[in-house]
């Protein structure tokens, strides 16, 4: 399966480090892709979040999103601590799972993911994981919570992920926080 896969990030208006970040990875059949959101802004919510995709960027991406999650879950648990959605595609299929407020959105197949209440790194509730079959055309976008929730795909439709990534932020970016969408594409069975 081909994925196209693009994102936006900035930090809150008035600071200079973002506490949130993103992590793209691919090795052999399996594509991780992840928003982090540390909780506040600034330097200290930085440091947090370099501390996830860090953590991120070693992990074993043969286990499952739930163990993926709690390795990130034990390297943040002497800082402030985050919110994150990880996405990991296998294949044809495609894993979620996700704590705090970074959420996911789907045009065409449904990926039934629920956001876990609770903070990544201090404590959070019973893990729930969506998985979901995907097909040629269906798009995600990951989205932290610098973004509106009423966050809608239907207007990016004849836009590439990059385009889509950038008219997102811009239509539904709240200047109060930090801000971050990423957009995949399924382009090839
Ligand atoms: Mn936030």
């Amino acid at each position: 399966m081909k994925l196209a896969i693009a994102h936006r990030t900035r930090p809150k208006e008035g600071e200079l480090e973002n506490g949130d970040g993103v992590m793209v990875r691919q090795e052999r059949a399996r594509t991780l892709c992840a928003v982090v959101d540390a909780l506040g802004h600034g330097p200290v919510a930085a440091r947090v979040t370099s501390e996830a995709l860090r953590c991120l960027a070693q992990v074993d991406l043969s286990q499952d999103v739930a163990s993926l999650i709690g390795a990130m879950h034990l390297a943040l648990r002497h800082g402030r601590g985050a919110a994150v959605m990880v996405a990991l595609f296998d294949g044809h299929t495609v894993h979620c799972g996700g704590v705090g407020n970074v959420e996911l959105r789907t045009r065409g197949t449904r990926v039934p993911v629920i956001p876990t209440p609770g903070i990544l790194g201090q404590t959070h509730r019973a893990l729930r994981v969506a998985s979901a079959s995907l097909l040629p055309g269906d798009r995600l976008a990951l989205f932290s919570d610098g973004l509106s929730s009423r966050l809608e795909l239907d207007d990016t439709r004849n836009l590439a992920p990059d385009a889509a990534s950038a008219l997102l932020l811009e239509r539904y970016g709240r200047n109060t926080d930090d801000a971050t969408v990423m957009v995949v594409d399924v382009e090839t069975p």
